[in-house]
């Protein structure tokens, strides 16, 4: 009878012998869930511009031209110019101007005031530089019957002098003349100009007077949309060069 208990041997024994074979299977356990941590960065409000006030000085009589441009590219010297004697300081070296200015001047018994004004430079941020100009304006406007903006004939980037001459027409719109001041630099430098007018200069048949007048239509091109028309004067105004003052005379006496 002990056959009988044979296949209960069997039994247990592959059970025990499954039981010592059996291969240990790795045990995955998937790494913890950390959600993502967002920091957001700390608020640093932003830096306003300060609000920049220019004093004003000299004098003020009948209608103005208000002067504007970069720092450097002539303004004060424009004005001397077109006054017939130097009353401004120029810089020869840095931005030199610092407030605002009236230069009574009188065309052919027409009284006008220019009025000089600091140019974009070490001392201010262009915002702020802006916003001096503006208040000035703002305030002014009544009696100005243009605005002359003086640039480097030479100069290709005027994207700041837009950005200003953008701020002025929103507060009031004026008649816009664009002085190409620095003609003189326009290449080729050695050719000098003939004599004190554009028109008639025979140089405007020279290769000086061909890149003046590209440059007067590129100068058209970039600030035209501003004003229609728009006058633009090519001159140069260092003290004892002058060139293209009666042009220049003429056109602001168009707006008096
Ligand atoms: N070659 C040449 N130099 C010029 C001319 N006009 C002005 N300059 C020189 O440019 C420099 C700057 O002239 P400023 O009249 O002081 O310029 P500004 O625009 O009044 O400058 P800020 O007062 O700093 O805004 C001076 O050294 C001038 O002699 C020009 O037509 N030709
Ligand atoms: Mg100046």
């Amino acid at each position: 009878m002990w056959w009988l208990l044979l296949p209960a041997a069997a039994i247990v024994g592959k059970v025990v012998y499954d039981a010592l074979t059996k291969e240990e299977k790795p045990s995955y356990t998937p790494p913890a869930y950390i959600p993502p941590t967002y920091t957001p960065p700390a608020y640093t409000p932003p830096v306003a511009p300060r609000q920049v006030h220019f004093d004003v000085r000299g004098d003020f009589e009948g209608k103005s031209v208000l002067v504007i441009g970069r720092t450097g590219a002539g303004k004060s010297s424009l004005i001397n110019m077109l006054r017939g004697e130097q009353v401004l300081e120029v810089g020869v070296i840095g931005s030199t101007t610092r407030w605002i200015e009236g230069v009574p001047c009188c065309f052919d018994n027409q009284k006008v005031t220019l009025v000089d004004s600091p140019g974009v430079g070490e001392a201010y941020t262009n915002d702020e530089y802006n916003r001096g100009i503006e208040e000035w304006f703002a305030k002014s406007s009544g009696s100005v019957a243009c605005i002359l903006l003086v640039i480097q004939a030479d100069s290709k980037a005027h994207s700041e002098d837009k950005r200003l001459l953008d701020s002025l027409v929103c507060i009031s719109v004026k008649p816009i003349i664009i002085a190409l001041n620095q003609s003189d630099k326009i290449t080729p430098i050695r050719e000098s100009f003939t004599c004190d007018d554009w028109e008639t200069d025979t140089l405007s048949r020279s290769e000086k007077g061909r890149h003046i007048t590209d440059k007067i239509a590129e100068t058209a091109r970039q600030f035209g949309y501003l004003h229609d028309p728009i006058h633009i004067v090519p001159v140069a105004s260092a003290s004892g060069a002058y060139f293209n003052r009666t042009a220049m005379i003429r056109t602001i006496k168009a707006y008096m």
